[in-house]
């Protein structure tokens, strides 16, 4: 039998450690190189927190497995993610926050077993944030525990996305996308995707809209938004396979009905 909360345990001293190692790299001059354009960008701080990870967790618990947004730590063995435990890890969720603001990023980590949630950590290193969930237990920032959520109206909500769903995109309706920011009582675009889903769980954002997500930037949040009630899917409003990338729509009980009734496709 699994040690579900000594996973969780763990998964919130890593992330802790490594919030130490980013906020201990912010006093030197970090290197940002493009990864596929000057919009996308990764530092060593990405790679080294990421090998930090893996070490920590295959000598801790050989047998799982690790999904990485560098890379870097892929197992070699072909597996398949439902029948594994496999941990879901953005080393820096937020790399250009890091480089420009030296704060708004995040360590997430997210473990699945057999494709079922068992706990996400979204440690916030430069405000001292930690939200971490425990499935079936609840989640919590720092010690507090949260609430569970209440539905909300879409003229009372304060919801994020990414500017880009504003211009013709491959994802979402411009137009509806247009209509939804003049409904809404407020928009916010944070630059951490993870930050984003972990600020709808705690009530500080109603919903969160993102398309093209990768498994490392909402493994750990989709954890938290279960312990709360929040409602998540993809974009066509079917639930979110863990593994692969996916739009994710994570939203306060009611909101989300109407923003997938009326402005996605
Ligand atoms: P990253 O910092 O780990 O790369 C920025 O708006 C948010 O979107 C961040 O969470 C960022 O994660 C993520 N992101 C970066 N590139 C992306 C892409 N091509 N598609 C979707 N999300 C992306
Ligand atoms: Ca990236
Ligand atoms: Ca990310
Ligand atoms: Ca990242």
């Amino acid at each position: 039998m699994m040690d579900q909360s000594a996973i969780h345990r763990f998964a919130v001293a890593l992330a802790k450690e490594a919030g130490l190692m980013l906020m201990d790299s912010l006093t030197q001059n970090i290197a940002a190189e493009y990864k596929t354009s000057a919009a996308d960008l990764v530092t060593e701080m990405d790679r080294k927190i990421e090998c930090f990870f893996a070490e920590k967790v295959n000598t801790e618990f050989p047998e799982h497995m690790i999904l990485g947004e560098e890379g870097t730590v892929t197992d070699q063995r072909s597996y398949i993610p439902e029948e594994e435990t496999v941990w879901l890890i953005d080393p820096i969720d937020g790399t250009t926050n890091f480089v420009h603001q030296k704060r708004n990023f995040a360590i997430s980590v997210g473990v699945y077993h057999k494709g079922s949630p068992i706990a996400g950590v979204i440690f916030d290193p430069a405000e001292g944030e930690c939200f971490h969930a425990l499935s079936g237990e609840g989640a919590w920032l720092n010690e507090t525990k949260l609430e569970r959520l209440s539905p909300t109206s879409e003229e009372e909500a304060l919801i994020a996305m990414n500017s880009l769903w504003l211009v013709p995109n491959e994802y979402a309706d411009f137009e509806k996308m247009q209509s939804l920011v003049s409904k809404v009582r407020g928009v916010r675009c944070q630059g951490s995707a993870a930050l984003e889903l972990a600020h709808v769980a705690c009530g500080r954002l109603d919903g969160s809209i993102a398309f093209g997500l990768g498994p490392w930037d909402f493994g750990a949040g989709l954890v938290l938004l279960k312990e709360v009630g929040a409602v998540v899917t993809t974009s066509g409003n079917d639930s979110i396979y863990p593994f692969d990338h996916s739009s994710v729509i994570a939203a306060k009980p009611g909101l989300h009905e109407i923003l997938a009734a009326s402005y996605l496709r």
